[in-house]
C-alpha cells in the first residue's frame, strides 16, 4: 500500500482504506483467482464468473434493450462484476468497502425522482421514468481512479451529460451544476452517523458538465445500476477522482457561483474542487503517481503509473491557463 503515514485528520475517505487493505486482500485473491478468459464484449475481458445479477424494471426495459456500444475503452480489462459491485465508496451504507454491497438493498430505487433547480428553464421534478423513456442509452467503459490510490474499469450505461441536462434549458447564468444525493437515513444508514455532512454534494463548472466525456450512468454491465454503485442515476467523471461521481442523484441545480462540495469543503487542502487526477499532485499524505489497478492482490498487485487526467488528454482545453498545482 501506499499509505506513508497515519496522520489524525477529518479525512475518512482516506483513513477507513488501511483497516480495509486486508479484508479486501482476500476478496481480490478470490477475484483474480477467478479471472480466466471468459466472454468478450466489445473487446474486453469479463471473468468467466462474470453473471450480473442486475434486472432491468419493466419501465426502462425498452431502453435497455437497445444499448449502443462503446467507442470508450476499447481493449481495456473490465473489472470482474463482483469486484465493481463489492468494493464500493458509498458511505451512506457505512465507511467500509464492503458495506454498500452488504446495505444498499435498504435504497429504494423505484420509483425515483428528480428536483431541478437554478439557472434553468425547463424546471421542477422530474420522474426517472419520464427521463430515461426516449433516451438513446449507450456503453461506456470508463476508467475510474480514486484518490484513495485505486482504479478499475467499468462498463457504464447511460447519457452523455450534456444530452441529459440540455433537457432543462440552462440558462447564460449558469456557470456551475451542483448535483445531490438522496438524504433519507432509514434508507440509507450511514447517514444515521456524523461521517459526512449529510447530503453528499458535487458540482462541476458549467464546460466541464457539457464535455463529452461528462456522463449520466444508469446502468452497468449491461443492465441497471447496482444499488450500491448509485442506482437509479449517478454521474461519472473519468478524468476526476471518484469523489466527484456522485451517486444516487435527487437534486440537480444549475448555478451562478461555486457552489459547496462535501469533501472540498470537509478538508479543502486535500481535496480540490477540481480533484483532476494528477500525478503530479500528490495528496498531501500519500503520492498520487500509481495506483492500483482492482483486482489486486497479493501475488499480483497490479500497480500501474496514474496518468494526468486519468489518461483523457481531451480534457486539458478546459484548463489552459489554470495553474493545475494550485487549482487540484
Ligand atoms: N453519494 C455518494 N457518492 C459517491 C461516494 C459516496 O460516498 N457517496 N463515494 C465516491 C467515491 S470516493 C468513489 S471512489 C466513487 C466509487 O464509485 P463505485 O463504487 O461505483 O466504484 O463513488 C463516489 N460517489
Ligand atoms: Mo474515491
Amino acid at each position: 500500500m501506499i499509505i506513508k503515514s497515519k496522520v489524525s485528520s477529518q479525512a475518512q475517505e482516506w483513513e477507513v482504506t488501511d483497516q480495509q487493505v486486508y479484508l479486501n486482500r482476500r476478496q481480490f485473491m478470490k477475484a483474480s483467482l477467478a479471472t480466466v478468459a471468459g466472454a468478450s464484449v466489445a473487446g474486453n475481458i469479463f471473468a468467466a464468473t462474470e453473471t450480473s445479477s442486475l434486472v432491468v424494471p419493466s419501465q426502462f426495459a425498452e431502453a435497455f434493450s437497445n444499448i449502443k456500444p462503446s467507442s470508450y475503452g476499447a481493449g481495456e480489462v473490465v473489472a470482474p462484476f463482483d469486484v465493481a459491485t463489492g468494493y464500493n465508496n458509498f458511505y451512506e451504507f457505512g465507511f467500509g468497502k464492503e458495506d454498500p454491497a452488504e446495505r444498499a438493498h435498504l435504497l429504494k430505487a423505484t420509483p425515483w425522482s428528480i428536483e431541478v433547480q437554478g439557472e434553468a428553464n425547463n424546471l421542477g421534478k422530474f420522474h426517472l421514468e419520464d427521463l430515461i423513456k426516449e433516451a438513446a442509452l449507450e456503453e461506456r467503459i470508463y476508467r475510474l481512479r480514486c484518490v484513495e490510490g485505486w482504479s478499475m474499469v467499468i462498463p457504464w450505461v447511460g447519457i452523455p451529460m450534456a444530452t441529459f441536462l440540455n433537457r432543462f434549458a440552462p440558462n447564460s447564468n449558469a456557470k456551475y451544476v451542483y448535483f445531490e444525493t438522496l438524504y433519507d437515513p432509514e434508507q440509507m444508514p450511514g447517514q444515521k452517523g456524523r461521517g459526512l455532512d449529510w447530503p453528499y454534494r458535487e458540482a462541476l463548472t458549467i464546460e466541464e458538465a457539457m464535455h463529452p466525456l461528462a456522463f449520466i450512468a444508469v446502468g452497468m454491465y449491461g443492465s441497471v445500476l447496482a444499488n450500491q454503485n448509485g442506482a437509479p442515476i449517478r454521474i461519472v467523471i473519468p478524468w476526476k477522482y471518484g469523489f466527484k461521481s456522485i451517486k444516487s442523484i435527487v437534486k440537480i441545480r444549475f448555478t451562478e457561483q461555486r457552489p459547496m462540495t462535501t469533501w472540498n469543503r470537509m478538508a479543502p487542502h486535500e481535496y480540490g474542487f477540481y480533484a483532476n487526477v494528477n500525478p503530479n499532485v500528490d495528496h498531501p499524505r500519500w503520492s498520487q503517481a500509481r495506483e492500483r489497478r482492482l483486482p489486486s492482490g497479493v501475488f499480483l498487485p497490479n500497480i500501474i503509473e496514474t496518468k494526468l487526467f486519468n489518461g483523457y488528454d481531451e480534457v486539458a482545453s478546459l484548463y489552459s491557463g489554470i495553474d493545475l498545482t494550485k487549482n487540484y
